[in-house]
């Protein structure tokens, strides 16, 4: 059932402005039931640890500065053929270059502040989830 999940975080523009209602409305209309949710506020080391692929880029340390800097939602969806069906509904990481009518497009006020993550493979997903999540937090 592994294939069933995704892990998604509603990032902290987006919490701070008051679109998480909005985004989780979206979400669940799109199909997708929450298996796991919480607000966190990530520490520095949870972030660049979460983000560890990327602290290369030029961009690592302002997305590091940007997700520690506010209350973020963490979750956990089921859906059928969750990871593409999610990252569908989320678009492109530039909300420039995501589709109308999708989370990003809708919310985004930058590639960087772009509103939402989504996983990209089975494997992160579970690997994100677990991250975040106890199995007493876990639900579905
Ligand atoms: P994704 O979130 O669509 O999977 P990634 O390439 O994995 O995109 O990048 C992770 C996050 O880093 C993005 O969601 C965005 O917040 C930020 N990011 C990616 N590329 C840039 C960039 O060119 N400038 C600033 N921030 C970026
Ligand atoms: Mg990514």
């Amino acid at each position: 059932m592994i294939g069933d999940y995704t892990f998604s975080i509603i990032k902290p523009n987006a919490v701070r402005t008051g679109k998480s209602g909005p985004i989780m409305a979206m979400i669940n209309e799109a199909g997708f039931e929450i298996a796991a949710m919480k607000m966190i506020k990530m520490t520095k080391e949870q972030a660049e640890s979460f983000y560890e692929v990327h602290k290369s880029k030029p961009f690592f340390e302002g997305l590091i500065e940007f997700m520690t800097s506010g209350p973020v939602l963490v979750m956990v969806l089921r859906h059928e053929n969750a990871v593409e069906e999610f990252r569908k509904l989320i678009g492109a990481t530039d909300p420039n270059k995501a589709e109308q009518g999708t989370i990003r497009r809708t919310f985004a006020v930058s590639v960087q502040m772009n509103a939402v993550h989504g996983s990209d493979s089975d494997e992160n997903a579970q690997k994100e989830a677990n991250f975040f999540f106890s199995t007493s937090e876990r639900f579905l």
